[in-house]
């Protein structure tokens, strides 16, 4: 099992974290390398004596959130990621969930509430009328997923940093979860919540978002992974305790920054 090795001090701490952070760039990467990497070669990156496959998840999970607070710090919130022209969008835009998609969960319109809880001011419900009263805005931009397809699509909705600051938040705290119609959940880092293309989605291609893509209400961020972007979201809440989500909890990294 996993034993603290005092090993990690006397080595040269700049180089093992440039081969973690090159090693776990990816979930799939990651994925590959679990069946790759040597147990010894792990030891010498976590400080840990590892013996076996079990013991080598626990300590991959260790690297993996260590590169989550590097992809913190290198997040620069005014970044834009890139944006397309209309003549560029892919067509059909491509379905992915953990299921296949005659299983898309079919959410009411009418007895839809969002739910907003945790660290915020105004923790009451939302209903899509008033939702779809908010100013919108849209943009053209790529979906990456891990799984190796990327696709062009254009979303409309609400700013999320000005959701944020219209239902009182805490914009101090560390994460926002969400919790979807289906058995998915996921959260993201504050700064990526309140970047300029982070958006409450409504729309997709400037139609009412279609139960694929995540009707009635999904979030969309160009500047995370696929995966990190929850479809069909029932209740959000501000937090300081880590949420994790559906794929991070199984593995995948957790800032999933594209
Ligand atoms: N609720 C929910 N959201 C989800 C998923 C899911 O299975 N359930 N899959 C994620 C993954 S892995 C991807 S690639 C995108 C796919 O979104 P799309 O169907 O709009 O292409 O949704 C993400 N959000
Ligand atoms: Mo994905």
């Amino acid at each position: 099992m996993i034993k603290k090795s005092p090993r990690l001090a006397s080595i040269d701490a700049d180089a093992v974290v440039k081969e973690a952070l090159r090693r776990i760039e990816q979930p799939a990467r990651r994925m590959f390398l679990r069946h790759t990497l040597t147990l010894g070669g792990l030891s010498l990156l976590t400080g840990c004596a590892i013996v076996d496959e079990d013991s080598a998840e626990p300590a991959l999970m260790r690297v993996s959130r260590f590169n989550d607070k590097v992809q913190g710090w290198l997040f620069n919130p005014k970044l834009l990621a890139p944006t397309y022209p209309e003549s560029m969008i892919t067509r059909p835009f491509p379905f992915n969930a953990y299921y296949d998609e005659d299983e898309v969960p079919q959410v009411d319109a009418g007895s839809y509430r969002l739910e907003v809880s945790g660290l915020v001011a105004n923790r009451r419900a939302w209903t899509l009328p008033e939702l779809h009263a908010l100013p919108q805005t849209d943009q053209i931009t790529r979906h990456i997923c891990v799984e190796g397809w990327s696709a062009i699509g254009r979303w409309g909705g609400v700013r999320f940093s000005d959701f944020l600051a219209r239902i009182g938040a805490d914009t101090s705290a560390k994460y926002v979860g969400f919790r979807c119609a289906d058995k998915y959940y996921t959260s993201i880092d504050m700064p990526t919540a309140l970047h300029p293309q982070t958006l409450l989605t409504l729309t997709y291609d400037g139609q009412v978002l279609p139960p694929r893509y995540g009707f009635p209400m999904k979030l969309r961020m160009p500047t995370k992974l696929g995966y990190k972007n929850p479809k069909h979201i029932l209740a959000m809440f501000v937090t300081n305790t880590y949420p994790g989500g559906y794929w991070e909890d199984q593995g995948y990294n957790w800032f999933g920054g594209s």
